[in-house]
């Protein structure tokens, strides 16, 4: 870039320098962002192209459609919704409105659990940022948008490389109109231990100001205190308190006594007391049959006075029998994804839900028309991630046994493959009931359902059962996470734990029995500042520091990726996952109004260092880069 400004100068070029042109032409040293950040991108192409990206198989980069965006008159405003409600009337104002419909309203998952269940979570803002606009118009009347929260905002950092909270910003700027929701883990943030108090409530106040308007809050035991904060500064944001409860079991079976309504209906109420403003029942694996639903629904709506929102998971294929019974018992808001990217471990599809209600007393509130449109983008889009497709392609009724929640599904399954056990995961699959009953029958969802999931992996590897785990269990040392889960760590789970294999797991280490963010000490904000700044040498923002406290290795590591290849959410998902094939040309708009063409020329023969120089036109201009060969 120095040489350029130098040629480039009206005074090199028009030869009126002297041997002082360096020392008295600062502009010299000014190096267009551009240029800097284009030489870092150059760099991440050169890599991936050479060494691939993690969890996607290495070969020649596909040849995939582009993506059809639907035709929306992107001119004039989108039409006012639910966000508008929110603000002109708000908590309660929008809770009485919700009372008030006579259709049922749609949250869309397609940005969120849909793809966290179908494809390990790994879509990237580039593709949502290409149809939020869309989006904005096609689904102006839908309650509300689910689009971040759960595993996104660890995912967006830890393997797409990019800032879960820009995510949120820009779609928040392009879609002014609908609801934006996020799903809460209680004390558990969007983590996966509990944090205290002060850094949820923070959290919350951040994500408040960024644009959420819905917070999902749950707690992974069911347990009401993990959720109380949550919910407490959800309210003081002036958002929407929604507090889940967990649907586990089957009320309709008498074998299983744990579960019961009047188990739910007791949750309902302690939520409402709480101060919850919705209701929802997360039946997070899809065990809620259907006329298990019409009960559970009817019997809350007697019990409290919420509007109740429901979630469920399509992985039996027994979804839109359900969403049609639940309907018939009166629920007030269902989740659904778009058709290209429901069904299976994700939710029911509201293009198929919108054709089963049309013509009954109530059907949802939706434009087939713009759904369909919004689903031909997506299903295009989601071939781009198709090595983080489950295989599983047919609705699986195993679910009702093995009870995983289908956002853990296809996880469970990479990481099944990263400990060497992926041709045996039908065992893992078994292990995983066998370890939920040895645990007491919990509520399994994350963070819960990854204790069961760490174990069941943790037990087929090390060949333990129901039977040899007390004796064998004393020489070997379990998972961090399950031994936090039976310290307590997690919060409290229903029924209290088994105290045989408490004990087998902790060997010796004192359990807690009250609510573990008051014995964590509070994140000291100020210290944590001076730590990062630190590190990043610069001044870290407020989003940057929450999530160095959610996840300080994680952040470390982006935060390096960040600054060694600057901001690669701005590359196409083809090239984000493949790089360049010989000769292919891109163009890639780094901010509005400034683009880069990218072409890869050739590349060399590895050198006696394992390096080759790879050789770029960069707007024209030839760039080699030596880059390290790690295949
Ligand atoms: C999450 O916590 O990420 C979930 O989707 C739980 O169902
Ligand atoms: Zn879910």
């Amino acid at each position: 870039p120095f040489l350029e400004n130098v040629v480039l100068h009206e005074k090199f070029l028009t030869g009126a320098f002297d041997t002082s042109f360096i020392d008295t032409t600062p502009e010299l040293f000014e190096f267009p962002e551009g240029k800097d950040r284009g030489t870092k991108l150059l760099s991440y192409i050169g890599n991936v192209t050479l060494n691939g990206f993690p969890g996607v198989e290495k070969r020649t980069k596909p040849i995939f459609v582009q993506p059809e965006k639907p035709k929306a008159d992107l001119l004039t405003s989108p039409s006012a919704g639910t966000k508008q409600i929110l603000d002109e009337r708000g908590a309660e104002g929008l809770i009485e409105w919700i009372k008030e419909q006579e259709e049922v309203l749609l949250t869309d998952t397609t940005f969120r659990d849909a793809h966290q269940s179908l494809l390990a979570t790994r879509v990237r803002s580039h593709d949502m940022f290409e149809i939020a606009d869309a989006t904005s118009r096609l689904m102006h009347n839908y309650f509300s948008l689910e689009m971040w929260g759960g595993a996104t905002f660890d995912v967006a950092y830890r393997f797409l490389k990019e800032d879960p909270w820009a995510r949120l910003e820009k779609l928040r700027k392009q879609v002014p109109n609908v609801l934006f929701q996020m799903l809460l883990r209680g004390a558990n943030a969007v983590g996966y231990t509990n944090y205290p108090d002060n850094l949820i409530r923070e959290f919350i106040k951040e994500s408040a100001a960024s644009g959420i308007d819905v917070f999902r809050i749950f707690d992974s035991l069911n347990w009401i205190k993990g959720m109380e904060v949550a919910i407490d500064e959800a309210r003081n944001t002036g958002k929407i308190a929604e507090a889940a409860i967990c649907y586990t079991g089957d009320i309709l079976d008498d074998t299983r006594a744990k579960y019961t309504v009047n188990y739910y209906k007791d949750m309902a109420r302690e939520l409402e007391n709480a101060g919850a403003h919705i209701l929802a029942i997360k039946d997070m694996a899809g065990l809620l049959k259907p006329e298990a639903a019409y009960r559970l629904i009817s019997e809350l709506k007697d019990a409290t006075n919420l509007p109740i929102h429901l979630h469920t998971h399509d992985t039996s294929g027994n979804g839109i029998y359900l969403y049609a019974k639940a309907i018939e018992a009166g629920v007030d808001i269902i989740d659904t994804a778009l058709g290209s990217m429901a069904g299976l471990t994700s939710q029911p599809s509201a293009n198929s839900l919108y054709y089963a209600m049309k013509g009954s007393k109530r059907n949802v509130r939706a434009d087939i028309e713009a759904l369909e449109k919004l689903s031909y983008y997506w299903e295009d889009v989601r071939k781009y991630y198709g090595d983080f497709e489950s295989g599983m392609n047919a609705p699986h009724s195993e679910i009702y046994v093995h009870e995983m929640p289908g956002g853990q599904y296809s996880n469970l399954q990479q990481q099944a493959k990263a400990v060497g056990l992926g041709d045996r995961w039908d065992e893992v699959k078994t292990m995983y009931s066998r370890v939920n009953m040895l645990f007491g029958d919990i509520v399994k969802v994350t963070p819960s359902s990854k204790v069961v999931g760490d174990m069941a992996l943790f037990m087929v590897q090390n060949d333990l059962d129901e039977e040899n785990i007390y004796e064998r269990g004393m020489a070997v040392d379990f998972p961090e996470s399950v031994i936090e889960f039976f310290q307590g760590y997690l919060g409290q789970p229903h029924g209290g734990f088994p105290e045989k294999l408490q004990q087998v797991v902790l060997k010796g280490r004192q359990a807690i029995t009250v609510r573990p963010g008051e014995l964590l000490e509070p994140v000291d904000f100020d210290k944590l500042t001076a730590e990062l700044e630190e590190k990043l040498e610069c001044q870290p923002t407020k989003q940057d520091l929450l999530a160095y406290a959610l996840y300080p290795k994680v952040f470390e590591e982006y935060s390096k990726t960040a600054s060694q290849f600057g901001d690669i959410s701005v590359l196409d998902t083809p090239t984000f996952l493949y790089g360049l094939k010989l000769g292919e040309e891109i163009e890639v708009e780094i901010e509005k109004g400034k683009t880069l063409i990218i072409k890869l020329v050739s590349i060399g023969e590895p050198q006696h260092d394992g390096t080759r120089v790879m050789y770029f036109e960069l707007n024209g201009q030839s760039r080699e880069l030596v880059i390290q060969d790690m295949t």
